[in-house]
């Protein structure tokens, strides 16, 4: 009898065994103007993610009514397999805000990148993949692509995470589809070099069921992929302190068989169902 009890007991527990919770301690930096999300300069979460500025959502708006930028707060994150949010969110002090923007700044044409517009060429740029071999943008020509950045550490469920396994979701579908199949190539291009080896990402497909024939993998000079990602509007910045330390945004992109750019996806709002029936004309036509 008291065997079936802990049997029980231990089933209840492995059903919320995929949500993880930790306290969140840091700085509001900024608050979205819906009130769903917050811009947070957090300490090190143990277990979990190093300090770091990053946008975390609440589902209620009313968890930040009365925090303003300045502000500091403890909230508790919680963490699901595909989703994070935080909720507790509490005022404990203020302290005056960094003097420096707490993203890097959108890339402008002062800054000598031009952002891509559709029908473009996207340039060329040298990169290593997940075998170690070199492999240059331009050799993709003849596919279309559909292009992503992220890197392996990223802790956060609803950034890289959600990119990879939107790119899985899509070569799930692109194996049945008949239109579609060997037509369309996926890249994931990794913006933490010094981390994502191609050994490192070659782990990183496996762990993803990666078919590499479809889904390349591709890292290089952390420089040269700066300048390739920000045509496409990607902000990257790294902690002055610590390279390690990366706050980031998404992009995905659409490039067709001729290397032009077709369609830029921001953040994460898009859906691997949007992405197929947009690609679908451009492999067409
Ligand atoms: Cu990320």
């Amino acid at each position: 009898m008291f065997c079936v009890c802990v049997a029980v007991l231990s089933a209840a527990c492995a059903n919320k065994s995929d949500q993880r919770e930790y306290t969140l301690q840091g700085q509001v930096l900024s608050i979205a103007p819906n009130h769903q999300q917050a811009t947070i300069n957090h300490q090190a979460i143990k277990g979990f993610m190093a300090a770091m500025t990053m946008p975390y959502t609440v589902h209620d708006p009313k968890q930040l009514e009365g925090i303003v930028p300045g502000d500091l707060v403890a909230a508790r994150l919680i963490v699901r397999s595909n989703n994070a949010y935080l909720t507790d969110v509490k005022k404990v002090g203020q302290a005056p805000l960094p003097a420096a923007p707490a993203e890097a700044p959108t890339p402008s044409a002062s800054s000598g990148f031009e952002l891509l517009k559709p029908g473009e060429a996207v340039l060329d740029t040298a990169f290593v993949d997940q075998d170690g071999r070199k492999r240059s943008f331009r050799s993709f020509k003849g596919t279309t692509v559909l292009l992503t950045f992220i890197y392996t550490r990223c802790p956060m469920p609803t950034f890289c995470p959600l990119m990879d396994q939107h790119f899985a979701a899509i070569q799930r579908t692109l194996k049945d589809d008949a239109a579609l199949k060997g037509r369309v190539h996926l890249v994931s291009v990794s913006f933490d070099p010094l981390v994502d080896t191609p050994p490192v990402l070659k782990a990183h497909a496996k762990r993803l069921d990666a078919d590499l024939k479809t889904w390349t993998f591709l890292t290089g000079d952390r420089d040269e992929i700066d300048r390739f990602a920000s045509r496409f509007g990607l902000s990257v910045a790294r902690a002055p302190n610590d390279q390690r330390d990366i706050t980031h945004t998404l992009r995905t992109a659409i490039i067709d068989a001729d290397g032009k750019l077709v369609k830029i996806y921001i953040g994460n709002e898009w859906t691997p169902e949007q992405a197929l029936a947009d690609i679908k004309p451009v492999v067409g036509g």
